[in-house]
């Protein structure tokens, strides 16, 4: 039974129970309308619904997404609780989401535990709100808390809702609020399709309309929402209802919306295999080599999940260097409401910079985040190895170096671990947990559980140069520098880009990176690149001209004096004046030709790393291009987007572009196979095997 039902006196209590987290499927459909029957057959005086487990109910289902829907349908359910002549009251702890929020609505009163959470995040997902949620909300709170609720699919705290009238009540224990509520009170609450439909606002419409072009460029559902909701400012509801329905299953098999549940499961596969039985160290007080831009952004993402942190310097001006890192980082966040004094506090209390390896005795698991130099990291490991307990965990956040070069550097490889942070590294969702040859159980469980207790997307990936993420990046600026050189310019290419759904384009980006960062890693490259391989010079030359990006004030990009970033002609002519000595006749990229070089490039990269089993499946992939690289997420990740094509066109597509580079636009053996066999990559598994 996923809803349950009980009468104490006159007073009926109708529990959801459905765990994990009460997902409204067809059984709790069920369930609710014929909890609905039961109490009138009952002739209850109320009723009292509420989710166990501490949740209130999670919304729809999504997994029922790709299935036609099956009655009854969450919309009739809900017009039956709100049609009823008993009263319901949600008594909502945990989080009341998308359908969830929407069985609240259809209540006649709704009261959360103070810490419970509501909220439409439907078009996280390429939908809208389906089940009345925007139909009834605008009588609630009026139409810009509405549209502004619905679109950015953010959730509110009790508090938020009770002062914007979406909630009659906070109270630590909802349920027995909703059984002392006094009957004649209840009585009087007026049921929200009766409230007066809200005020048109052209002006809160236009603003909404402009502001998601800002922020959702591309993004159907949010846009579909203000259309639906502002067509049933002026109708009954049973008509508003019709349009929300129409409109909510057409997105339902958006390609979108496909895209979206993708990212959605994706990000809720990315944890510990069940196989990996291997326990994890005890996590309380952590030890980082180096504090500057990484180091220090780590030591606060440790800092924010409790534990201890002692950074570890070489000198006295390191460890000033670290503490005003951490510092400013702690400050940030206060400033924008992100902790309060007390947690600041706390922070500072359990964070230590300092040369002294000796404190660093107890600490379980260290992160070096040192010089990107093979013989630093090294002689870090070394010092690690003799400073910290014989079972401690030794990571390294490198970005590009071998793993297990740095492993062999310690008597015991198998505590060795990579732990690839991307910056801000307390803000960034990623981790690519670089799993070495030797890399133990033990270290891949503690990577797993670091990234439980930090909230973030764990990755495991093999050992191969920038492992996947770097590795993708390389081949997308690769195809983006050829681009510049044979016709384009950067800030044509950035905003191809843009149009595509990226915040920024490679050049932005870079700016904001470093162009000294991709600099040092090409000449680390020199001695092992292909001499067939084309080589585009122009980076190098921006360096050595110094144009390092926002840091010296230029780079691809002028930055005068924070007035945001200007095109700089002097680049443009850098471009026009590398394809003459290189004897190159320009030509003028249209923006779906750049687009279509720069995906192509790193869909055939990431079809080989893959198949080379560097990557587990194809949805780590999508996971590591959107949450470490701003890859859109509403496109469904870079193997989504892939697939979206199908493999027969793209291997079609690599082929002509063969014609004018046949090293660089070779076609992976995976492509090859997927176009063969009409197979999906989302289908294929690390090592080119295609799961079941
Ligand atoms: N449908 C199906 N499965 C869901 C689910 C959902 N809505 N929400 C969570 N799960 C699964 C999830 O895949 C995972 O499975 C497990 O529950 C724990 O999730 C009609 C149409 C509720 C805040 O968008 O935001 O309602 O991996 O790891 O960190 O208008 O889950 O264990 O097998 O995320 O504690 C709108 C989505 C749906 C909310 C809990 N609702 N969920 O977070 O656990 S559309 C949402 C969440 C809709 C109506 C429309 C979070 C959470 P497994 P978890 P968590």
């Amino acid at each position: 039974m996923t809803v349950t039902t009980r009468r104490e006196g006159n007073v009926g209590y109708v529990e959801l129970d459905n765990p994990p987290v009460n997902a409204i499927g067809l059984s709790v459909r069920s369930g609710l309308l014929e909890a609905v029957y039961w109490a009138e057959k009952e002739n209850l005086e109320r009723v009292i619904v509420s989710g166990k487990g501490g949740m209130f109910a999670a919304g729809a289902d999504a997994k029922e997404f790709d299935s036609a829907p099956v009655e009854p349908h969450l919309p009739d359910v809900l017009n039956a609780i709100d049609e009823s002549h008993i009263p319901w009251i949600a008594a909502i702890e945990g989080v009341a989401l998308g359908g969830g929020a929407e069985i609240a609505l259809a209540c006649r009163m709704r009261i959360m535990a103070p810490k419970a959470k509501i909220g439409f995040p439907e078009v996280t997902l390429g939908v809208i709100p389906g089940a009345g949620g925007t139909q009834r909300l605008p009588h609630l709170i009026g139409l810009a808390n509405s549209v502004n609720m619905i679109t950015t699919g953010k959730p509110l705290g009790a508090q938020q809702a009770l002062e914007i009238g979406l909630i009659h009540e906070v109270d630590e224990e909802p349920i027995e609020s909703a059984f002392m509520v006094n009957s004649e009170a209840l009585g009087c609450i007026v049921p929200a399709r009766d409230l007066p439909p809200a005020a048109h606002d052209a002006e809160a419409m236009a603003a909404a309309r402009e502001r998601l072009q800002a922020k959702s460029a591309g993004q159907i559902a949010p846009l579909r929402a203000i259309e639906v909701i502002e067509q049933g400012l002026a109708l009954p509801l049973e008509e508003g209802l019709a349009i929300e329905r129409q409109a909510f299953l057409e997105l339902r098999s958006s390609e979108q919306a496909k895209a979206l549940r993708h990212m959605f499961f994706s990000e809720r596969a990315a944890k510990a295999p069940a196989s990996l039985t291997a326990k994890p160290v005890a996590l309380e007080h952590v030890a980082i080599v180096g504090g500057g831009t990484m180091g220090s952004g780590i030591a606060y993402a440790l800092l924010n999940a409790g534990l201890k942190v002692t950074i570890l310097e070489n000198d006295n001006d390191g460890v000033e260097r670290a503490n005003n890192n951490v510092e400013s980082i702690i400050s940030a966040s206060l400033k924008r409401g992100m902790i309060n004094d007390a947690a600041a506090t706390e922070h500072r209390e359990r964070f230590t910079a300092t040369t002294d390896y000796a404190q660093v005795s107890n600490a379980t698991l260290a992160i070096e985040a040192a010089y990107e130099s093979m013989e630093v990291k090294r002689e870090v490991f070394a010092a690690l190895e003799k400073a910290l307990p014989a079972d401690a965990i030794l990571s390294s956040n490198t970005s590009y170096l071998d793993l297990n070069e740095i492993a062999s550097s310690v008597t015991d490889p198998s505590r060795v671990i990579g732990l690839h942070f991307f910056a801000p590294a307390h803000i960034m969702k990623l981790l690519e947990i670089v799993r070495g040859e030797q890399t133990s159980d033990t270290a891949l469980a503690t990577g797993y559980a670091l990234a439980k207790i930090l909230r973030k997307i764990p990755v495991v990936v093999g050992v191969c140069d920038g492992f996947v993420g770097n590795r993708i990046l390389a081949r997308y600026r690769e195809a983006a520098d050829t681009i510049l050189m044979d016709g384009s310019t950067p800030w044509e290419i950035d905003e191809a880009m843009v149009e595509f759904g990226y915040a920024m384009g490679p050049y932005a980006a870079q700016d904001l990176s470093g162009l000294d960062i991709a600099h040092a890693n090409r000449r680390r490259q020199d001695s092992t690149r292909d001499p067939a391989r084309r080589y585009i010079p122009i980076a190098d030359r921006m360096v050595e001209l110094g144009k390092l990006g926002r840091k010296t004030g230029a780079g691809w990009y002028r930055y005068p004096g924070g007035a945001g970033r200007v095109e700089d002609p002097i680049v443009a002519d850098l471009a026009i004046e590398e394809a003459h000595f290189a004897g190159i006749k320009r030509v003028d990229y249209t923006a779906d030709e750049i687009r279509e070089r720069l995906l192509l490039a790193m869909i055939n990269e990431a079809a080989d790393i893959l198949d080379e089993g560097i990557a587990a499946s194809a949805s780590d992939i999508d996971l590591v291009a959107v949450a470490g690289y701003g890859f859109p997420r509403w496109r469904g990740g870079l193997m989504g987007y892939a697939d979206s094509i199908g493999a027969s066109s793209i291997v079609g597509k690599l082929e002509q572009l063969a014609k004018e580079d046949a090293v660089v636009w070779k076609v992976s053996p995976l492509l090859q196979s997927c176009a063969t066999d009409g197979l999906l990559l989302c289908d294929v598994q690390g090592g080119g095997t295609f799961s079941a």
